[in-house]
């Protein structure tokens, strides 16, 4: 076990007030969220390791309050677990004027007892939390943005509408994946940064700084059980990269699918890829399979904040005005030129045209 006591490695906290040194008339609020959100994020990965010893595996059951989130998903204990970790830890200390969740239909509201602050957090407190159960890495995910200056002014209870802000608007965003090793992973809007938790001294330590997406990659992510349900562009593009070497690519193409999104996501940061998870006619009630407030617009803040690009397939995902707190939306992102080369087979005049030719189909390598 490697000591590090005597390590040179900023830790989050340092990391964070040299930040707040470039702005010298800032509060200090915004840091504070941010520790207590790596705090909420620690326990996580505290009750995650402990699994089934710690009894939080498996299904949230019914008399204990219901088993459906708002989704209609399934919710596991866990989930319910890491959302009340991420509401204590954060609610207490004036920073927040509200926040949003995957777990909670409407926004939360700051009990009364606590002052109320200029910030909003949205967050999604277990992603990939269908895969728990077979101890597959989760995550959670966060969004941080500036209250409405009524809001602040007023200090009234937030409404859906405060949290409908596009994704350009995040102050900072990042997720913690609760891997082999604990991350934290984090902008604040001047690049992307990762740090690991030191077990040793229960420290999120800088180990990852500033992150670079590669450009090109030869790698791509999708559930590709889903391709009878594709848009032509996406069928188009996948069918290249399988078709490799001997294909319009030129260079053969590597396959993942973890079905846990801060996985793939923290892999496409490491060595580059392009995770898609696209608008598909599959439920048609459903524009995409991923969330945009608190899976999207996070995951894209941080994609571009290192350099890569992240995308509804049509247009860049950080320009969407949001519609709904819980909206679904199609999302990729990961390397710039091939996020860049999908956009550009949607919004080719044949794509669309292609959309509506019985036809193309039979082309799809994924057809018999
Ligand atoms: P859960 O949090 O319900 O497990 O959903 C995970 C997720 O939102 C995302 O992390 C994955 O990329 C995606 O769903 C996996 O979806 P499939 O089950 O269709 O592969």
């Amino acid at each position: 076990m490697p000591m590090t006591l005597r390590s040179n490695r900023s830790t989050l906290t340092q990391f964070l007030i040299e930040e707040r040194r470039r702005f010298p008339s800032a509060s200090g609020d915004f840091n504070s969220l941010i520790l207590d959100v790596s705090l909420a994020c620690k326990g996580i990965a505290k009750a995650v390791a402990f699994g089934e010893l710690a009894g939080v595996m498996g299904n949230h059951a019914a008399d204990e309050g219901g088993s459906v989130n708002v989704q209609g998903e399934t919710q596991k204990k866990l989930d319910v677990l890491s959302n009340e970790v991420f509401m204590q830890r954060t609610e207490w200390s004036g920073s927040l004027a509200g926040m949003a969740s995957e777990e909670m239909d409407a926004p939360y509201q700051i009990p009364k007892q606590y002052p109320r602050g200029n910030y909003l957090i949205v967050f999604d407190p277990l992603d990939g939390s269908s895969n728990i159960d077979v101890n597959v890495s989760v995550g959670s995910i966060f969004s941080i943005l500036r209250a409405p200056q009524e809001v602040i002014d007023s200090g009234r209870d937030v409404l859906e509408a405060d949290f409908l802000q596009p994704g350009c608007k995040q102050v900072a965003a990042g997720y913690a994946l609760y891997g082999p090793t604990t991350m934290l992973v984090l902008t604040v809007g001047d690049g992307v940064n990762g740090f690991t938790l030191d077990p040793n001294i229960g420290e999120f330590m800088l180990t990852h700084p500033k992150l670079r997406i590669p450009e090109d990659t030869q790698e791509f992510a999708i559930n590709a059980s889903n391709a009878r349900f594709w848009e032509v562009p996406v069928k188009r593009y996948v069918d290249e990269c399988l078709a490799g070497k001997t294909g319009v690519r030129g260079k053969d193409f590597n396959m993942r699918w973890i079905a846990s999104m801060v996985a793939e996501a923290h892999r496409i940061l490491m060595r580059g890829g392009v995770f898609m998870y696209p608008r598909d006619t599959k439920d048609l009630s459903k524009p995409g399979r991923l969330r945009l407030l608190y899976e999207a617009n996070p995951m894209g803040m941080i994609m571009e904040q290192a350099g890569g690009r992240a995308s509804t397939g049509e247009m860049p995902m950080l320009q969407v005005k949001p519609t709904s707190l819980h909206q679904r939306i199609g999302f990729v992102f990961g390397s710039k030129n091939e996020v860049e080369r999908i956009e550009r087979y949607h919004h080719e005049p044949t794509a669309k045209a292609e959309l509506t030719n019985p036809l193309f189909a039979e082309r799809s390598l994924f057809r018999d």
